[in-house]
């Protein structure tokens, strides 16, 4: 008989996740029903269990990337942000991701003729593949072209590629540091084409203040537009995550939708979570957080 998997961060069938610098204090835990896979790639611990309540997680490095229940709010959210906000997309990136679920958001969108992901850890797609099909479904899509490497070094192989890159990220310590630093929002201008629009997972208001009003300082200095919009999702730390959304014509108004291409029956039939409504509504911050961000 197969011997059953263990992982440090699940005991007594409890997963939790803890992080003493960034969500000091508290911790999300999530019910083990089964341990599907334990890993060591080669940039990252993987882990992959069934829960009890919220389908299969994926956990890298103990943070949950995604869970089955409530991934669609990030992933429709962090695309549709951008894709939206750009009058005709046809060509889009996403760095990181590798569990296809912004690829798969991109790939709603008809005016898309190519989407390419770059993912530093092929071991992420492979098991996104096997445990999170869902998610990583347009793998299959003959649209879709994957890199596996570094953001950074891809990103500056291209100029004025790209009509929308999002960045799917983990957090900013160790490996993904960079992506939240200057240099790389240089290197997202450049590779985007003229009216072109970014998005990158920006944390979390409760925790992060600091982090995202430097980013949005970063990121105003760079883009002409930069505005941060967040969701609700019950699986990362303190129930929400934000994004910053930057465009390089100084026209854009982000936080509206320039363009909704789909009929009442599309979005009933694709979309969960964002609406032309909460587009516009994920940009209204609370008072304390919108005179730190926006004053
Ligand atoms: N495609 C979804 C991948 C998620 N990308 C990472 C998002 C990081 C969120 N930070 C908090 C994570 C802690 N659970």
């Amino acid at each position: 008989m197969a011997q059953e998997l263990t992982h440090p961060s699940v005991k007594d069938g409890w997963f939790a996740e803890i992080s003493d610098t960034m969500w000091p204090g508290q911790a999300m835990s999530l019910k083990v029903e089964k341990i599907l896979h334990v890993e060591k790639s080669k940039y990252q611990d993987v882990l992959v269990f069934k829960s009890t309540n919220y389908g299969n997680v994926l956990v890298l490095d103990n943070c949950i990337q995604v869970t089955e229940r409530d991934e669609f709010s990030y992933q429709e959210m962090i695309t549709h942000l951008a894709l939206n906000s750009h009058p005709n997309p046809k060509k889009a990136l996403v760095i990181g991701g590798g569990d296809g679920g912004v690829l798969r958001e991109i790939l709603k969108h008809e005016s898309i003729e190519e989407a390419w992901l770059c993912d530093i850890d092929e071991t992420v797609i492979e098991v996104s593949k096997k445990y999170l099909p869902e998610m990583s479904k347009s793998y299959n899509d003959p649209r879709t072209k994957i890199h596996i490497g570094d953001g950074f070094k891809f990103l500056a192989e291209y100029q004025n590629q790209f009509d929308v890159i999002v960045t799917d990220s983990s957090d900013p310590e160790g490996p993904a540091e960079s992506l939240f630093q200057k240099p790389y929002f240089e290197l997202l201008k450049n590779a985007l084409t003229e009216k072109g629009v970014i998005t990158t997972q920006a944390e979390n208001i409760w925790l992060h203040m600091d982090i995202i009003a430097k980013l949005k300082q970063d990121c105003k200095s760079i883009f002409p537009v930069a505005e941060y919009g967040y969701t609700m999702i019950p699986t990362y730390p303190s129930g929400s995550i934000g994004f910053m959304v930057c465009s390089k014509d100084a026209q854009a108004d982000v936080t509206k939708p320039c363009r909704f291409d789909w009929d009442d029956k599309f979005v009933k039939e694709n979309l969960k979570y964002y609406n032309k409504r909460i587009h516009e509504a994920s940009f209204v911050l609370p008072t304390w957080a919108d005179e730190r961000l926006n004053n």
